[in-house]
């Protein structure tokens, strides 16, 4: 610290350098970001158990004041009829890539509102994109291929993350506050939200409980709005 800024800046930035000693010699850092870390765990059907954990979004949103996000750009890549991953989750305003890595034409679109696109039919070593500028919960689709599908979640905040296999997870350099957390997969049929508050220590073992239990597949339509002629059964 200290050698930055002009002026009345750089008076604010001795201050906050005295804030710092002060908090140092209390023990605890000023403007403290912690890790906010947790579990999710996922009730099935009797007998069947969770193999999808990754497909956990969790997000941390502050009860006050709008977080700065910056958009990005991640990759769904198209691999034997499937997204790779299937499910991502990004800041508003962020690119998805879907590069075809298949031997043969897919044809990805949605049809929800606040995301409506439709990337037409392309073939093997070819890329296209999608920008997704509204928070939500995406559901993206192949036009050639029933079950094909994958989910884009879009968040307007920085902190966020998806589960690991096991359905741990951690969002690192939370700064202390009141936050909405909010665990979304797509088998539940809403997303489970908790208020915490995270000390400038953070915060460890949040445990969260999903039901999906009464998940049933359900095909969907084409982007015509009509049912596939395979009905989703064959490819
Ligand atoms: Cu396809």
């Amino acid at each position: 610290m200290g050698g930055i800024g002009i002026g009345g800046a750089g008076e604010r930035f001795c201050r906050a350098g005295l804030l710092v000693l002060a908090a140092m010699a209390a023990g605890v850092p000023a403007f403290a970001q912690g890790t906010v870390a947790g579990r999710v765990s996922i009730q099935e059907k009797p007998g069947e158990k969770t193999s999808d954990y990754a497909n956990t979004v969790i997000y941390l949103e502050p009860t006050t004041g709008t977080p700065r996000v910056a958009p990005s750009r991640v990759q769904m890549a198209i691999n034997g009829r499937n997204f790779a991953p299937r499910v991502r989750v990004v800041t508003a305003g962020s690119t998805v890539d879907y590069p075809n890595q298949d031997p043969f034409t897919h044809n990805v679109f949605s049809t929800t509102v606040g995301a409506l696109f439709d990337l037409g039919s392309y073939g093997k070593g070819k890329s296209k994109s999608a920008e997704f500028r509204k928070p939500g919960a995406y559901p993206v689709y192949c036009n050639v291929h029933a079950k094909m599908t994958g989910y884009v979640v879009v968040v307007s905040t920085p902190w966020f993350t998806q589960a690991s296999n096991d359905g741990r997870w951690e969002i690192p350099r939370v700064p202390a506050g009141r936050y909405v957390l909010t665990v979304w997969h797509e088998r539940v049929p809403a997303p489970v939200t908790a208020e915490v508050d995270v000390p400038a220590t953070g915060l460890a073992s949040l445990e969260t409980k999903l039901d999906a239990s009464g998940y049933k597949e359900v095909a969907h339509k084409d982007k015509n709005g009509k049912d596939y002629a395979t009905r989703g059964v064959i490819y």
